[in-house]
């Protein structure tokens, strides 16, 4: 990494506001080679930055009413302010940053609903880092550093798709990532109809285990496979990946499936096919119910009155075990659609 000289100007102030995002495709191949397929959502997460003449961090959160003095040198205390002190410990470390900051932040995104505040609040504060600075990264380089700080600093093991999404995602379309070779192609997303997002009430968090024990479920797959990017493999290893013992076995195949399903979905969304986009979220759905074992009861009865009410598809989005679900739904049909979705279950919110 280029060793730099940040700005030394304590009235030198930058914003940065970054998006959410929802993934309408493609969920946990991220960190097994595969394809996904998120967007933008329209909320986000504005961060304020100046140096100070200190050696701390002065965090403030308009957001949690909470301000945070913090030393530069990290240690997780299991506070929000760690992920904004995880992102200067972690330029410090590399010779990118020193002394001390004032950081604000607000933001609307609702956390632990499974739409990236994570990502979007460290990616926020690296691309204002790199505006006070010198170093002249792209943003996939933000996005990798972001994965990286999730990671090690804050013990997320967590792959690289929403890093990327909110780094180099834009309004009106979708981000279609290739996660083995992070090659990226913006699709439009379907004229006439909405992606809407709605977040069950069901909170969850990726740093309470199940996401981990998923992680570790494909990584035995992997080895017992010989195959390090099992939503690539090949027939022959499909079928020895079939006969693994449960729960590998089903867990390699959602792999296989889901990537592919994506491949299709991009197809679909390149053509205006909203019907083959919206048969292929309702795969992906059953597929994360059944093979990944990572939705909830009160969600997957969610999904199905989503479809039953119009959606030409609709299916968990994130990460899983509560959080949002994402539905295709015709516009003519959408505030009809909402109306009935709010009614079966009051305590939908409509992001
Ligand atoms: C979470 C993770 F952070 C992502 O890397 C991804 O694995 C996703 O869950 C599931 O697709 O958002």
């Amino acid at each position: 990494m280029v060793m730099t000289k940040q700005k030394e100007r304590t009235d030198y102030r930058t914003v940065q506001t970054v998006p959410g995002r929802v993934n309408i495709i493609g969920e946990h191949t991220d960190y097994n080679g595969g394809a996904v397929l998120p967007a933008l959502v329209n909320r986000s997460i504005t961060v304020t930055v100046s140096l100070n003449a200190g050696e701390r961090l002065c965090i403030h959160s308009s957001t949690f009413g909470e301000t945070k003095n913090r030393p530069t040198r990290f240690s997780r205390d299991g506070h929000w302010s760690d992920y904004v002190a995880a992102v200067f410990a972690f330029l410090s470390d590399n010779g990118l940053f020193s002394g001390g900051a004032d950081i604000s932040l607000e933001s609307d995104i609702p956390a632990g609903t499974g739409l990236s505040s994570s990502a979007a609040l460290l990616v926020a504060c690296l691309k204002a880092a790199r505006d006070l600075s010198v170093f002249d990264v792209s943003d996939k380089t933000i996005a990798l550093w972001a994965q990286q700080i999730e990671n090690k600093f804050l013990g997320v093991p967590c792959g690289i798709m929403d890093q990327m999404a909110v780094a180099l995602g834009e309004p009106g379309n979708a981000l279609f990532l290739d996660t083995r070779t992070l090659q990226v192609e913006q699709v439009p997303l379907p004229d006439g109809h909405t992606i809407a997002v709605c977040h069950s009430g069901i909170q969850r968090r990726l740093d309470e285990g199940r996401y981990a024990i998923r992680r570790a479920e494909c990584e035995e797959g992997k080895k017992l496979l010989g195959e390090p990017n099992p939503c690539l493999m090949g027939d022959e290893t499909f079928e020895r990946a079939l006969a693994l013992a449960t729960p590998i076995n089903r867990r390699m195949r959602h792999q296989r499936t889901e990537h592919i399903r994506v491949l299709k979905a991009v197809d679909a969304m390149r053509a205006g096919d909203v019907d083959t986009l919206g048969r292929l979220m309702d795969e992906s759905h059953v597929s994360m119910r059944d093979d990944f074992e990572i939705t909830h009861p009160v969600l997957d009865g969610m999904v199905l009155r989503a479809r039953q009410h119009g959606a030409l598809g609709s299916r968990m989005t994130g990460g899983g075990f509560g959080g949002c679900f994402v539905s295709l739904v015709p516009d003519n049909i959408f505030p009809r659609w909402q109306q009935l979705m709010n009614d079966d279950f009051p305590q939908i919110t409509l992001i």
